[in-house]
This record gives C-alpha cells, structure tokens and sequence, in this order.
C-alpha cells in the first residue's frame, strides 16, 4: 500500500519566510520547512498497483496558471483540543476550481475522502497541549502575517511514509499546469 495526497509545493524563499514563524508557542511540533505544502486533495492508503491509475487521471486535469498569496494565521481543533497551526491563504478561485477538478475526478474514479469543506492551508505545526493563552497569543501575534504572491504552474503527487520521526513526503510525479 502507498499513502498519497495532492499538494500545491512552496518555492524555497516562502518557505524560510513561514520558517522563521516557527518558535515561541510551547507544546508546538514545528513541520520541517521541506514539508511545507498547500493539500489539495488526501487520497490516503491505496493498493501500490492504483499510482499509475491516479498518475493518469492527474495528467489529464487541465487548467491554467495562477498567483496565490499566504495571508493570516489559524488553528484546527479536535473538540476543544487544538491540534494544527496553520497559514491561511487569500481566497482564490483559481485554487477553489483546481481543487474541485482533482476531488470530483479522483472521487469518481473511486477513491473517496472526507466530506469536510476544504480550507486550504500550509500546516505550520501539529500541537500537543498547547496552552490556549499561548496559542491565542502567537495568532494574534501573526494574524497580519502577508507574503508576497507565488506563482502556482504545477501540482504533485506526493507519497508520505509515516516513519517514527515524522512523515516523510516524496514527490511521486509533477503535473504542469499552461
Ligand atoms: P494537514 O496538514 O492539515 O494535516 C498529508 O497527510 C497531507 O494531507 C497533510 O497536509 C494533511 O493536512 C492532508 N490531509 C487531509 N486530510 C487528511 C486526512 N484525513 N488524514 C491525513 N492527512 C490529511
């Protein structure tokens, strides 16, 4: 079996820009700036003879190229309980419409996903008990957090091998957008 999820990848200056972010919120498990994406789609576990299937329906997904901009800071919960410190971006409807294209075609060809809304996001840290005044904090200290817009001309397939040191992701195949 092999773990996968689409993702829009960060160019190297954004991701020391987002890097520097990580310090001062404790209970904190800063993602390594390699790791840093924007999902598109989790496709999760899938039976290792499917990557070509996926591989196909990705490279007949067409659509332009577009600008994004990463703006404001959030966090996820589970309950009460926080459990990611993400950046947020600008609403884009390029994004929104890649986003789609990918979901329905992957989810017509049989490989479903959660059914919640998606909010586009780079995962900036997993927490673990972090107290809520610090977190509360450290949003409010970023919220007005703004990068300047990168330029989005492919996605990837990335593949993540969940090792005890944390997930490892690996570029599977690159799909131009023009
Ligand atoms: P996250 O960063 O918000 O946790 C690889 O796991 C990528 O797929 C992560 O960016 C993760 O988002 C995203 N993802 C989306 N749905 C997921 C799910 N149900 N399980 C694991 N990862 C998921």
């Amino acid at each position: 079996m092999i773990r996968l999820f689409v993702a829009i990848d960060l160019p190297e200056d954004l991701r020391e820009h987002l890097a520097v972010m990580q310090a001062g919120l404790p209970g904190a498990h800063w993602v390594d700036p390699d790791n840093f994406h924007v999902t598109l789609r989790f496709i999760g576990e899938v039976p290792d003879n499917r990557l070509e299937d996926i591989d196909e329906l990705l490279a007949g997904i067409t659509a332009r190229p577009f600008d994004l901009s990463l703006a404001g800071v959030g966090s996820f919960a589970r309950g009460r309980e926080p459990t990611s410190l993400w950046i947020g971006l600008d609403r884009s409807e390029p994004l929104m419409a890649l986003q789609s294209r990918i979901h329905k075609a992957l989810t017509r060809a049989g490989f479903p996903s959660d059914e919640k809304r998606y909010l586009p996001h780079v995962t900036l840290a997993r927490l673990h008990r972090a107290p809520a005044p610090d977190l509360a904090t450290f949003i409010a200290a970023h919220n007005l957090f703004r990068a300047e817009p990168f330029r989005v001309d492919q996605f990837t397939l990335f593949s993540s091998q969940l090792t005890s040191a944390g997930s490892i992701y690996s570029a599977e195949a690159e799909y131009p957008l023009d």
